[in-house]
């Protein structure tokens, strides 16, 4: 199947400048192509990784995929998709993004097949006079003041800095295009300005003939109307010290059943027989949630590896059962990142007052008794029900945590000093 008739399949195109052009072009050869990510932060979230999971599938093609760091770019900010102006980064900032940006890509990328460029290598070294002659004559103000970027920024204002982001970007575009045979530029939807305007100075300079392209992705929305991507904590990030894989998993498998044959499609490498067999049990047993099952394992695994898949599903497990005993010290941090906790000292004491006073995780130390007597207390997976008995902070997990659950569902962390 043409990519790009598999990417629409997967329902992933948006807007593209030549529909028929660059089916044609993808058909007859392998090609170069890129996408940009500034270094505006200092790891990649899940939105972010839709364009770069498309550029792999270009990749897994055969197709020979560049990554540009905007070292460049991202010292200035592209106005894309912000209401007001950006506050600018030091150099430093940017120079450190950069490196855990590229980490972060080696990892799914691998080392072959690929390259990384940055465009600060380019961008740093222009003069002014150089960009305004040789560049700055090409594009016209009144349509870059079209574009729906800039648009939408005039009311309240837009720098001279940020209203030339998307000539920048254009050069990038018109670089990679010279230097390392790339023919078509992807992106999110909002990167739709900044492209067209890339493929028209390439025109310009190198002649309307040159087989040069934009594609970009839909932005993607939920059913239920929220923004996708974001989970209580804000942004779901790809940095395992930002989002832990098991916030990552639990992420992927509490999707609703009417997003989750979109995800399917958007963010694993499953094939379509195995997606429209997923299609069908949401429809025959969505209690099963194996699509959900199944989409948590694939994007955790490409993101965070096998392992992180097994650590997050022991965890789950364990959480659900009450079986709690084996967890390990770095499961149980990723376990309860979300969960209550409180810091107590080495001192063993009698299991009421340790609710009550110490952990204050029951209010009132009748309440503590009715719940320990009612059997709905757990130490550490074990119910307790004497109200005499003795909590032994150093008891268990190397003596460095306790684990309560109150109930079937309350689980509170004592971290023990
Ligand atoms: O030559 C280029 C220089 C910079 C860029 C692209 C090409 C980056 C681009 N202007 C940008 O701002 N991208 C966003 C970012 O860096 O966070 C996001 C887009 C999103 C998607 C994602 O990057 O908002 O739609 O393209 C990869």
């Amino acid at each position: 199947m043409n990519i790009i008739d598999e990417l629409t399949w997967r329902g992933a195109v948006n807007q593209q400048t030549d529909e028929e052009g660059l089916k044609e072009l993808t058909d007859e050869k392998k090609i170069g192509l890129y996408a940009g990510i500034d270094p505006t932060g200092d790891s990649m979230h899940i939105g972010h990784l839709i364009p770069f999971m498309v550029l792999k599938r270009f990749q897994q093609a055969g197709h020979k995929p560049v990554i540009l760091i905007g070292g460049g770019t991202g010292s200035i900010g592209d106005p894309s998709g912000k209401k007001a102006e950006r506050v600018l980064q030091t150099m430093e900032q940017v120079h450190h993004n950069e490196e855990a940006l590229k980490s972060q890509m080696v990892k799914f990328f691998g080392t072959d097949n690929f390259r990384m460029v940055n465009n600060y290598d380019w961008l740093s070294k222009m003069s002014l006079l150089d960009f305004l002659r040789d560049y700055g004559k090409l594009f016209n103000v009144n349509t870059m003041l079209a574009k729906d970027i800039v648009a939408s920024r005039l009311e309240v204002g837009i720098s001279f800095t940020e209203f030339t982001y998307q000539i920048l970007q254009s050069i990038d575009f018109l670089h990679l295009y010279k230097n390392e045979d790339v023919q078509l530029q992807i992106g999110g939807g909002d990167q739709w300005g900044n492209i067209t305007a890339g493929t028209d100075l390439i025109h310009r300079m190198e002649g309307q003939e040159a087989k040069v392209y934009g594609l970009t992705i839909p932005l993607l929305l939920k059913a239920d109307g929220t923004k996708f991507g974001k989970s209580e904590g804000g942004n779901v990030w790809l940095d395992a010290e930002k989002t832990t894989p098991y916030e990552f998993y639990q992420f992927w498998l509490n999707q609703d059943d009417r997003d989750v044959v979109k995800f399917l499609k958007y963010f694993t490498f499953l094939n379509h027989e195995e997606i429209e067999r997923l299609a069908e049990t949401v429809k025959t047993a969505p209690e099963k949630r194996e699509a959900q099952r199944r989409l948590a394992e694939e994007v955790t695994s490409f993101v965070h590896g096998d392992a992180a898949v097994e650590e997050a599903q022991h965890i789950s497990a364990a959480l659900f059962s009450g079986e709690v005993k084996d967890l390990t010290a770095s499961e149980i941090e990723q376990g309860f990142k979300n969960m209550p906790s409180v810091d107590v000292e080495n001192k063993k004491e009698n299991i009421v007052l340790w609710l009550v006073d110490t952990t204050k995780i029951e209010s009132s130390r009748r309440q503590a008794r009715e719940d320990i007597q009612n059997g709905a207390i757990r130490i550490n997976g074990e119910k307790v029900t004497d109200v005499n008995a003795e909590i032994d902070p150093a008891s268990n997990f190397d003596g460095k945590f306790v684990i309560v659950r109150r109930g079937k569902k309350k689980y509170f962390l004592a971290r023990v000093k």
